[in-house]
């Protein structure tokens, strides 16, 4: 087979933002749009391509096959000799890095890098979101260093070399396809997509002592995969590997457009798992399970329930924290530090200061903590975005989240006898806050705005910071109880590691009694422009610690839309999603 060198022209706009780019399928859909940004994917990594093997799967949403057919015969092209596939195109994020970090060919070769293909939690079918995300050696997101080459080769581009006379691989099918590629030899490998990550699993958690708790008449749970690809992952993992009831399995079934819906694990689009938890607007039809947990479309994220109780992300990573060591056989030497991202709740600093643990705080996005990982310099870490992960890969991980949930309630339930009262979600996180303190958290997101308006709301929030004198004084006559801003200004990041430095990754007011309000501009959206607002309040006197998060933040709410002339600038006077 020849290689064909077909000529084109730039598009506009394909940047990859905080997790890969995204955009309409019907951007995608233009001619030479996916080839462009693959070529100058190849063009970028220069002679790492060459004689190399390349993973190539995703989450399974509408316009994956497309896609991986197009990657296939371009890889060919440009002188891959060997691509990986998820049997039915499917992977997820986390098992992906599981892929590139440990799976070997018969040689002994290892992957240099994957095409993953997903929108993550944007919601997938013929109008709704595509992505392609690069992940490099480490198993971990590109850097930007690697993102920023993409880009700018993006917007030059005159040809992409593509072998067209490759056929269709069938992925539906494990086994190797071979084929004389213009380079030589060249062949297609698809194989079990929950294996190398099972696998892992395996590894790091004690599947003996869940499997016990499972097996519990008392214990109850639910996961909820949105149609995403967790479905394939919870039915191996769960029900195959720790005999749960195949009923505890909700939207395990992966789909295209996920069931219409929105694959975010988070209250407002969780509908049907949080409705049977008991935090929805109505009474559940049956009495909830003691413990529940949804993923998104590309299984990175986490959403952990207790019955009617809500855990915010924010704790639930300062609470794996706090009790890995005892409760998860992989952290049993230790935790070798902990992270987290800026707009995140310090939860997890506590729990850092109180085990005397190394402690980062990164920019939003999961690439910052892969050099803190490589480096030997942290082992758990999460975002306020629910995500949760560890240095078993290079991406958060949500069926990791879930086994981590299900360890701690093993472990904390382990001498109690049968038919006794296990020790629940809620009285795990209420001891953690009886300990810790408790940092009550909300973010609110304002989606699709206008991107003038996203923008100028910004500047004016930069130009508060020298005026903190008039801040305090708007909020004394607001609210006297709450304490005064410190201190303002724009995170930057410089990374330990490689001593590279981020600029601009959100807007602090970070007040005298730990308060924190954070604004930031999503890097993850297809269209137009999302403020996330995050309100923090830390609260350590045990007869406040009780009450109801909305209820504790109500006044920092206000200063913050106040403050931020959120109303004037964007014309929204309320959120589209708060978490
Ligand atoms: C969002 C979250 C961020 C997360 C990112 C990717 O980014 O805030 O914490 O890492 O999504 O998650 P942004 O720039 O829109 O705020 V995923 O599951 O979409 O890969
Ligand atoms: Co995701």
């Amino acid at each position: 087979f020849v290689r064909a060198v077909q000529k084109t022209t730039p598009f506009d706009g394909q940047k990859p933002g905080t997790s890969g780019l995204r955009k309409k399928v019907t951007v995608f859909k233009q001619l030479h749009y996916v080839e462009n940004f693959v070529q100058a994917t190849f063009n970028a990594l220069s002679e790492k391509v060459q004689g190399s093997i390349i993973v190539v799967s995703g989450d399974g949403r509408y316009f994956s096959k497309d896609t991986i057919q197009i990657i296939i015969k371009m890889a060919a092209a440009n002188g891959v000799k060997q691509i990986w596939v998820g049997q039915n195109g499917l992977l997820s994020t986390p098992a992906v890095s599981a892929v590139i970090r440990n799976r070997v060919g018969p040689h002994g070769e290892k992957a240099t890098g994957a095409f993953i293909l997903t929108a993550s939690h944007n919601p997938g079918g013929p109008h709704e979101d595509f992505g392609i995300k690069y992940n490099t050696e480490n198993g971990g997101p590109a850097l930007e260093s690697l993102t920023d080459k993409i880009y700018s080769i993006t917007k030059t581009i005159k040809e992409y070399y593509i072998a067209e006379e490759i056929p269709d691989v069938d992925i539906s099918k494990c086994g190797t396809s071979s084929f004389t590629g213009p380079s030589g030899p060249f062949s297609v490998v698809v194989f079990d997509a929950t294996e190398d990550y099972v696998k892992l699993m395996k590894h790091i958690f004690d599947f003996v002592a869940i499997k016990n708790l499972l097996l519990r008449p008392e214990f109850t749970f639910c996961f909820d995969a949105l149609h995403g690809v967790a479905g394939i992952y919870a039915q191996k993992i769960f029900v195959e590997e720790l005999s749960a009831n195949p009923g505890f399995l909700l939207n395990c079934v992966p789909k295209e457009d996920f069931g219409g819906g929105h694959p975010d694990p988070n209250l407002t689009y969780a509908k049907e798992l949080v409705q049977r938890m008991g935090l929805g607007k109505t009474a559940p039809a049956a009495e909830p399970p003691e413990f529940g947990a949804a993923a998104d479309g590309d299984a990175d994220r986490n959403m952990v329930l207790g019955k009617r109780f809500f855990v915010t992300p924010s704790d639930s990573v300062a609470i794996i924290a706090a009790n890995a060591v005892g409760a998860i056989p992989y952290f049993k030497a230790g935790l070798k530090g902990v992270a987290r991202s800026m707009p995140t709740s310090a939860a997890l600093d506590v729990v850092a200061k109180a085990l005397n643990l190394k402690f980062f705080e990164v920019p939003t996005g999961w690439k910052f903590f892969g050099n803190l990982m490589d480096a030997g310099m942290c082992s758990v870490c999460g975002e306020e975005s629910f995500g949760t992960g560890s240095d078993h890969i290079r991406e958060k991980d949500g069926i990791w989240a879930v086994l981590a949930w299900l360890s701690i309630l093993a472990h904390k339930n382990r001498g109690v006898p049968a038919g006794g009262k296990l020790m629940t979600v809620e009285d795990i996180v209420r001891q953690h806050w009886a300990t810790y303190g408790r940092h009550f958290y909300t973010r609110y997101d304002y989606e699709n705005v206008d991107a003038g308006a996203a923008k100028d709301l910004m500047a004016h929030l930069v130009g508060l910071q020298s005026s903190i004198p008039d801040i305090n004084k708007m909020i004394k006559e607001i609210n006297l109880n709450v304490a005064c801003v410190a201190k303002g200004d724009e995170f930057e990041y410089k990374d330990p590691v490689d001593g590279s430095v981020s600029k601009h990754q959100g807007i602090r007011f970070l007040f005298e009694d730990g308060s924190r309000l954070v604004f930031r501009l999503s890097g993850t959206g297809s269209e137009g422009a999302t403020i996330r607002l995050y309100i923090e309040q830390y609260q350590s006197d045990p007869s406040k610690i009780g009450i109801e998060s909305r209820v504790a933040l109500a006044p920092l709410v206000e200063i913050a839309l106040k403050l931020s002339k959120m109303e004037a600038f964007t014309g929204r006077s309320s959120p589209t999603v708060i978490t």
